[in-house]
């Protein structure tokens, strides 16, 4: 591709409207510009299964949103921490295609990895015990066993429990958690070297920022994605943004405002 947008952590939900508000236009107005886009996960809040749009109006007009997208541009989705059990069914009805977590893209002739960014956090001992067991495939297909109410039940328990609460917004973040819930040095400098790569993209921690790293005599770049809180009573600023690569190079760009 010559040019694509790259976004991630939207954490749509229906309480969230003006920030859903700001998907929908940016599906209809600012992605069909770009000749990709790539969503990096946790477009949703939580997912418990394909088989709940059906009777949501708001997941209806989120899949509509991204059908109509897909027609006009290549729509890409990789994995969240909150999402990860959205499925073929979902990614049929939205023409996107499912990426690995992480996977190697290239765009205006760099090539860039990119990834959620949760199997980065490798500090965070609690979230990746977790993590290791929702995403275990015999765990999931168990848990999409059982009845919607049941499963829906679940999610409210886990999500109510504060020892499984993760980065639910960017103002409880790093203040709060130290380090832990962050990205460690020795973890993107593992990944780079397995992909023998220098330039990487991941969201998840909500923390937008363009890095130089280095450790021993290995080098990379890591431009981390912006998660879209434009409900949040409390931020001073809000915000919503992409990053656009096209041959000018990575380039982040401003949706807070419409
Ligand atoms: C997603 C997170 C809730 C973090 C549960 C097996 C289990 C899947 C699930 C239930 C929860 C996703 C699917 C959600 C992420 C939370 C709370 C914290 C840290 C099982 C497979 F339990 F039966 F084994 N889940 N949902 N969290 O509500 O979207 O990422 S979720
Ligand atoms: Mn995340």
């Amino acid at each position: 591709y010559s040019s694509a947008l790259l976004i991630s952590d939207i954490h749509l939900t229906p309480s969230m409207p003006l920030t859903a508000q700001r998907f929908f236009d940016f599906c209809e107005k600012d992605a069909p510009k770009a000749e990709a886009v790539f969503i990096l996960g946790d477009l949703f809040e939580y997912w418990v299964g394909d088989d709940t749009s059906s009777s949501s109006p708001f997941q209806q007009e989120v899949l509509s949103a991204l059908a109509n997208l897909s027609a006009k541009t290549k729509t890409y989705y990789v994995h969240g921490n909150r999402d990860f059990l959205i499925g073929h069914s979902f990614l049929k009805k939205t023409g996107m295609t499912l990426l690995a977590d992480p996977s190697l893209i290239e765009i205006a002739g760099e090539k860039y990895l990119v990834c959620h960014g949760d199997s980065l956090c490798t500090a965070d001992i609690g979230y990746q015990i977790f993590r290791g067991i929702v995403r275990k495939p015999w765990i999931q297909k168990l848990f999409l066993s059982m009845p919607l109410n049941w499963r829906r039940s679940i999610a409210n328990r886990l999500r109510s429990n504060r020892h499984t609460q993760y980065q639910h917004s960017a103002s409880k973040s790093t203040a709060r958690n130290g380090m832990r819930t962050n990205v460690t040095l020795e973890a993107c400098a593992a990944i780079m070297k397995k992909w023998s790569m220098d330039k990487l993209i991941h969201g998840h921690t909500h923390l937008p920022a363009h890095h130089h790293e280095q450790l021993g005599q290995q080098t990379w770049q890591r431009w981390v994605l912006s998660d879209w809180d434009l409900d949040h009573p409390v931020r001073t600023v809000p915000r919503a943004s992409a990053l656009s690569i096209n041959n000018q190079g990575v380039h982040s760009i401003d949706l807070s405002k419409t």
